[in-house]
């Protein structure tokens, strides 16, 4: 069956430093809340990088002097920026949205689009509605999704859905959702090809659409036509895959939907050879074994165990697979299955250490 559909979904966390601080330390949940470049003896002299929205109904937001943002709320709660710590939350995040096997970029520490391969909207918003829930439950984090028919589309209305937010956007609603929008919410729109377009009288997406490409690619060059066919609703941006290796993971689609841990026995057996010996060919161990099933609905299902030890034993990866893969298939008929090995390190050279 083929997809009539190319749907792009994007997350973006919110307030993302600030929101891992809220998680490590609940007590300041629910208060105006910042982080920043500098340690609490000389945070005047920082800048602030992320505001909780508490924070931010004062007028408070990222790259303002932490001196202003004291000005603004002088009982903020500040606390010196730990990145260490948010990339690897944010590996963590991205390690499983990897895991749903979609094509995948990550466009920033709290960003990333996926190409789906859902059949329609309400397909996407399902998934959407469980990588949210996902996300909150594992790491105790709000985010926010948008989908759309583009990467470009799907972040624009991203930010639109901001804090805590989802929301689809169709192609049939596309145009009228960004008239009113100003140019710099084009992602790439930055301040020196706005004010080119000003001069053109073009600020709003609206303007844009209606405007003279020859005009526009004789202001802005040939980021003009993009510009031109975005504001009439293509987005023909790609999304890149740019994660060197996250996970390794093989899935496929069954003969006839399974029912039964028999159905799906020799296919599981093949994907975790495959899985095994893409492993060794890049000389690599791991220490979380995942799975994903897909059921005849579309809806799909990852569960994930994780070891103290990295291994590289096929046999390992098919006993859990299999125990993870029971607690999925008496559902309802499943359709796909997956096996993916993350959390991986490389052992190229040291073989023979272990
Ligand atoms: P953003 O996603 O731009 O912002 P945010 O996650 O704080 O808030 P929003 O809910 O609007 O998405 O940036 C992600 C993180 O990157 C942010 O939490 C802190 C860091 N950052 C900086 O360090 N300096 C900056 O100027 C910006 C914009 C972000
Ligand atoms: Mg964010
Ligand atoms: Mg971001």
């Amino acid at each position: 069956m083929g997809f009539a559909l190319r749907l792009i979904l994007y997350v973006d966390m919110d307030y993302f430093f600030a929101a891992c601080e809220e998680a490590r330390h609940p007590e300041l949940r629910g208060k105006p809340l910042i982080t920043g470049t500098s340690p609490e003896e000389t945070k005047f002299r920082g800048v602030v990088e992320a505001a909780n929205y508490e924070a931010r109904k004062f007028g408070i937001h990222s790259a303002m002097p932490t001196s202003m943002a004291y000005r603004l709320k002088p009982d903020i709660k500040y606390i010196y920026s730990d990145e260490p710590y948010y990339e690897s939350i944010s590996a963590k995040i991205m390690e499983m949205l990897s895991g749903y096997g979609f094509r995948m970029e990550v466009d920033s520490i709290d960003e990333a689009a996926m190409e789906l391969d859902v059949a329609d909207y309400p397909d996407a918003l399902k998934l959407a509605k469980e990588i949210k829930q996902k996300i909150k439950q594992n790491f105790d984090l709000p985010c926010t999704i948008g989908v759309s028919t583009g990467k470009i589309f799907a972040k624009i209305v991203c930010d639109s859905a901001k804090p805590n937010g989802i929301r689809v956007l169709e192609e049939k609603d596309i145009q009228d959702f960004l008239k009113d929008k100003d140019i710099e919410k084009i992602p790439g729109v930055g301040r020196k090809t706005a004010e080119k377009l000003a001069t053109l009288k073009i600020k709003k997406i609206g303007d844009l659409a209606k405007a003279d490409p020859m005009m526009l690619i004789d202001s802005v060059g040939s980021f003009g036509r993009e510009l031109f066919l975005i504001a009439n609703g293509t987005d023909e941006s790609t999304v890149e895959e740019n994660v060197s290796v996250v996970s390794i993971g093989r899935e496929r689609t069954l003969e006839n939907n399974a029912t039964k841990m028999n159905d799906i026995d020799s296919m599981l057996n093949n994907l975790t050879d495959e899985v095994i010996s893409e492993v060794k060919k890049q000389k690599l161990m791991f220490k979380t074994i995942g799975v994903k099933a897909r059921y005849a609905d579309f809806t799909d299902r990852i569960k994930s165990k994780s070891f103290n030890t990295y291994s590289d034993s096929k046999d390992l990866v098919l006993s859990t697979a299999r125990t993870l893969l029971g607690g999925l298939i008496g559902e309802k008929p499943v359709r796909k299955i997956g096996v993916r090995v993350s959390s991986l390190i490389s052992v190229k050279g040291q073989r023979n250490l272990f």
